[in-house]
């Protein structure tokens, strides 16, 4: 059991690289919540990490980074510490606690992260291990943005390949999908390609997006709306290219429900969208014994969750590479030991937890936010 004394919750902004385009917004810097739980474990003090999937706005998704912080310290956080006082509360034990509270994943998911990070510290025990991965690397897929023009799509998809990632992944939109990908089949007409669509079209287009069958792509990531589940099925049956699905996804019983309607051939799995790495697990193993394929996707993840993502990963269900790119994919700096890509793939971390401990100086820097509340 472990026993919080206080958690710290900081909202960080981070700059990326280069504006990160998507149907729904361009990110320029990513909003961050970083949670720091100071906890007991056995009577040995440990400082555990999590990261926050929810953007500075909701509009990947409801949640957005400052309601993170508000509904963790006002409503989740409580009912922490009363399992703590009935010496009642672990990692693999948040999830039951924070039941109660309809939705909010992504903020429940930092919370269990936090704690799991400062279990598995205190037991010398690497996330892989936890998990029972014996993958010591993972292949790295790459995301790319939405960009102004084809022959500058051509330019940013060359370069990435050039740094060696394994597969490309494109963001589409109305206006913005069948030429462009077109443009890098032709390029390249081995590559593994795929397209995600963040929900930017409707059933109407489903003659429309049929065209993309003619590009062999892996995969087409949510073309439709969160809760189409039924139209997201009738558009699997009207096209060649198997359907992934990203934001519809939130929990083990959402991919049941998806696979049994035949709205998903392949899963994305995103630990903070769904609840966290535990509930990933359980979709994980619900996936593969129903023979769908899954993928780690990603919310631009600085160094306290990119390398639990390859752990994760590392799960033999994991057959499709996932959007785990190396840090410089998006930062100059990262908050840990930046991820490297070599050869390809992302090595799958031995170090004890979840996560390094953060660089302080680094956390200081990007910081816009902090909150200290005590538990007890
Ligand atoms: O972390 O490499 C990454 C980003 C992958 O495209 C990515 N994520 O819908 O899959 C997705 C998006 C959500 C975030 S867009 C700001
Ligand atoms: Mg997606």
């Amino acid at each position: 059991m472990i026993q919080i004394d206080h958690v710290t919750l900081r909202e960080l902004r981070i700059p990326l690289v280069t504006p990160f385009t998507t149907s729904f917004s361009t990110q320029t810097a990513r909003t961050v919540v970083a949670v720091e739980v100071a906890a007991r474990v056995d009577g040995a003090e440990v400082t555990g990490w999590g990261e926050c999937g929810a953007l500075a706005e909701p509009v990947y998704s409801e949640e957005y980074a400052s309601g993170a912080v508000d509904v963790t310290e006002r409503f989740l956080l409580p009912r922490l510490a009363q399992a703590q006082r009935a010496d009642a509360l672990s990692a693999e034990t948040v999830g039951t606690h924070l039941e109660a509270v309809v939705g909010h994943r992504m903020a429940k998911a930092a919370l269990e992260s936090a704690l799991l990070d400062g279990q598995l510290k205190a037991a010398g025990t690497s996330f892989a291990d936890y998990l029972g991965v014996t993958r010591d690397r993972v292949p790295s897929g790459v995301s790319v943005g939405i960009q102004d023009s084809i022959p500058r799509l051509r330019d940013v998809v060359q370069g990435y390949l050039d740094e060696g990632y394994r597969r490309i992944k494109l963001k589409i939109q109305p206006g913005w999908d069948v030429e462009p990908v077109r443009a890098v089949r032709e390029a390249h007409p081995d590559v593994p390609l795929q397209v995600d669509a963040n929900a930017a079209y409707t059933l109407v287009d489903a003659a429309h997006l049929r065209r993309l069958d003619a590009f062999d792509l892996l995969l087409i990531e949510q073309p439709l709306a969160e809760d189409d589940l039924r139209q997201h099925a009738e558009l699997a049956r009207a096209m060649s290219t198997p359907m992934c699905l990203d934001e519809s996804v939130v929990s083990v019983a959402s991919a049941a429900d998806a696979i049994a309607l035949g709205a998903a051939a392949v899963i994305n799995i995103k630990p903070s969208r769904v609840g966290g790495y535990l509930e990933s697990r359980r979709i994980h193993d619900l996936a593969r014994a129903h023979g769908v394929a899954v993928w780690c996707g990603g919310m631009l993840e600085t160094g306290l969750a990119r390398g639990a993502n390859a752990a994760l990963a590392g799960l033999p269900g994991f057959t499709l590479p996932g959007d785990i790119s190396a840090s410089s994919r998006f930062y100059d700096r990262d908050l840990t030991t930046p991820y490297v890509i070599d050869d390809g793939h992302i090595a799958v971390p031995s170090f004890p937890g979840l996560c390094e401990e953060p660089d302080g100086d680094a956390v200081a820097a990007f910081q816009t936010t902090e909150r200290v509340i005590d538990v007890e």
